[in-house]
């Protein structure tokens, strides 16, 4: 084993943090990276671009609705300057229409009032039915130069005012929601006052973390609004306004339901659009149109969208999306088979039998692994302000004694854990923080805790929590055994495999965990309302821009696992540099902010992480333009990553559509 000096490990710029209860640090081990994704990287604006083309045209499932007068002609269906994707940015080229689009997903939908914070079963099919404000997935393969904050996409541009407190943001004009209602600076209006900014809405993205306390937003014509922040941000501060957080919703329709605006109540609010009432309204390229629980979803194609190809076609290509409603294993199984078209393969259960048909000659897809970017672990909760009873305000206080988080991390044998998910070089330790596919990743800002049962002991008696009454179990200052509650999603079994395994290494050390499965349509909201003592999931840090209320400090309310706002002594470290990281302009700054962050969320095991692994994107051959080197996972998943509006699939391998003729709602 190697010890160094903290200080040695850390980098100049870095030098301020506290250091954690000791000053010896342990390095991780050797990392191989399995990634063998190979792409070219190119320009910020050339994947899609802005502007006006001299005729447009459209799917052929619309012209009979154009020609009975339902539906407007295309061109006064979309804005005066579309989203105009780029064809040299294309593999495949400019597409052909029809077809079906077949994905697998895990997940059931909640509902689809998306910013009162309900999911739609992920998968991809918020995604589809959402468009944001700005862009993150497609990012992957822009060069490093151009990698300043997110892509555009409803809003076309932004600019600062000199001290870079107030940002002013120009939306595209003439974009239409799919029932034909402008989409115009009301909507966003009602996104931010009337869902962030409102206590009573669970939405995405909470009041506090965008841009810190106290940030305003100022309507300035129909098209044109601003934020203002209480202290100077950058760029990278407007990543928090893409996928699921800065997306709105269609206020023609939600506002007659909200309290603000006459609604009964705010359950009645979130409920508006119940999951199994179709076709919900939206700016995505699919809207559901039908929806048999735990059967399927099927959507079919916006006819107001705001994207074209060069030659002016109107997007996307493909008619219908499908998902079937399945387990998220069975998305891979599927994807193999040729029964779906497309996974991210993130159950290691399957990478050894993947990668094997793979290889066949008649395969249907290829594998290729990208870095590791899926990581898991368990989240203890400090917040005592909401625990349960005396027993649970014991254990959280316990909780928050880092050196009881040391010994539990200490007491994990994480290859043990690693080959129990699957066999083979697929597994790396995680610390929790950054992963090490992350941009941000730094491996010697990365505190390693080695499995050392020993030392786990050690901590824990000097904390004096033994085993008073011989059981086998320690015991609080009360005398109760140590017991933990850790909930997990049902539908993983990666979950499940690897709970059985860090139970048993907490039993050598007299802790007793009880897991417990719990519904994954429910999960999100126990999660973002803190509502266990314990849990376990798998929540990587990539981007510290994304979903960051999951994870940091970020303001008040967060992270979910310390609601109540009573910081642990280095939390405030972690804010501090968090603050610096989407306000500063300096690249060498945030990559010292970037360290800091590491090295306090591991010296202090903030998380108690288990393994990391990569995972491979699986694309049915016969979809087109789907970038060769799509990671599954870098600035958004893959299904945001590979721009779904421009696949494709030639017309004589094209899939029945089901839904043949079906418009969402016009
Ligand atoms: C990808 C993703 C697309 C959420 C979800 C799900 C939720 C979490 C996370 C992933 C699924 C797939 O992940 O596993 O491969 O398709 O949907 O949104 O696990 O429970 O809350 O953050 O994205």
């Amino acid at each position: 084993m190697k010890n160094n000096m903290k200080s040695v490990l850390l980098s100049a710029t870095a030098c301020c943090i506290a250091f954690g209860t000791s000053s010896w640090a342990d390095d991780m081990p050797p990392e191989t990276s399995m990634s063998g994704l190979d792409y070219e990287l190119i320009g910020r604006d050339d994947l899609y671009s802005y502007g006006s083309l001299g005729a447009y045209s459209q799917s052929p499932d619309l012209d009979q609705l154009v020609a009975d007068g339902a539906l407007p002609a295309v061109a006064d269906r979309l804005p005066a300057e579309p989203i105009i994707m780029t064809t040299a940015a294309m593999v495949d080229g400019i597409g052909e229409y029809g077809g079906v689009f077949r994905h697998v997903i895990g997940g059931r939908p909640e509902g689809w009032n998306w910013m009162a914070g309900q999911h739609q079963g992920w998968g991809g099919i918020n995604m589809a039915v959402q468009e944001c404000l700005v862009r993150q997935g497609p990012r992957w393969q822009v060069r490093g130069e151009d990698q300043t904050g997110p892509l555009p996409n409803l809003v076309h541009s932004w600019t600062w005012n000199d001290d870079r407190t107030t940002v002013t943001l120009n939306l595209m004009e003439g974009v239409r929601w799919s029932d034909g209602d402008p989409f115009d600076v009301e909507d966003v209006r009602f996104w931010w006052e009337d869902n962030v900014q409102d206590p009573n809405v669970a939405s995405r993205l909470t009041a506090n973390t965008f841009g810190g306390e106290g940030t305003t937003m100022e309507v300035i014509d129909d098209y044109t609004f601003s934020f203002t922040f209480t202290s100077p941000q950058s760029d990278a501060v407007l990543e928090g306004l893409a996928y699921i957080q800065g997306c709105p919703g269609p206020s023609h329709i939600l506002k007659a339901s909200h309290p603000n605006y006459g609604g009964s109540s705010y359950e009645d609010y979130t409920g508006a659009l119940p999951a199994d009432i179709t076709p919900p309204v939206g700016l995505g390229a699919w809207i559901p149109v039908e929806h048999i629980p735990d059967e399927l979803v099927v959507m079919r194609r916006n006819p107001y969208y705001f994207k074209v190809d060069e030659s002016g076609q109107q997007l996307p290509y493909f008619d219908e999306m499908h998902f079937r409603l399945s387990t998220w294993s069975d998305r891979t199984v599927q994807t193999v088979a040729g029964t779906g078209d497309f996974s991210n393969m993130e159950n290691p259960g399957n990478y050894v039998e993947t990668l094997q048909q793979s290889q066949q000659p008649d395969s249907p897809v290829r594998v290729a692994f990208g870095p590791r970017v899926l990581g898991w672990l368990i989240n203890l909760n400090y917040d005592l302000s909401s625990a349960a009873d005396d027993y649970d305000t014991e254990l959280r206080t316990l909780f928050r004694e880092t050196d009881f988080r040391l010994a539990l991390s200490h007491a994990l044998d994480r290859d043990a854990i690693g080959q129990s998910l699957v066999r083979g070089p697929f597994a790396y330790p995680y610390m929790g923080g950054f992963v090490t596919g992350s941009p941000y990743y730094d491996a010697a800002s990365t505190d390693f805790h080695p499995y050392n049962v020993e030392q786990a002991n050690a901590l824990l008696d000097g904390l004096g929590v033994t085993d008073t009454d011989g059981n086998g179990v320690r015991n609080l200052a009360s005398g109760e055994d140590i017991e933990i509650d850790v909930q997990f999603d049902s539908g993983r079994n990666e979950e499940r495999r690897q709970l059985d395994a860090v139970t048993a290494q907490f039993a050598d050390i007299g802790i007793r965990l009880i897991p417990r499965a719990v519904d994954g349509t429910n999960i999100d909201t126990i999660r973002a309302g803190g509502a266990y003592t314990a849990l376990f999931q798998r929540r990587p840090i990539v981007v510290p821009t994304r979903e960051t209320c999951e994870s940091l400090p970020s303001g008040d309310g967060c992270p979910y696992f310390n609601i109540g706002g009573e910081r642990l002594p280095f939390e405030s470290d972690i804010t501090a540099a968090y603050t610096t990281l989407v306000s500063t302009l300096d690249p060498a700054e945030q990559v010292a902010a970037a360290n800091t962050i590491q090295a306090n969320i591991t010296e202090n095991a903030y998380v108690i992480g288990t393994v990391q692994i990569p995972a491979a994107l699986l694309i049915n051959d016969r979809i087109k333009n789907a970038h060769p080197g799509t990671p599954v996972f870098m600035y958004e998943w893959a299904e945001d990553a590979v721009m779904r509006e421009r696949l494709w699939t030639p017309a004589d391998e094209q899939e029945t559509e089901l839904y043949d003729g079906t418009v969402a709602e016009y």
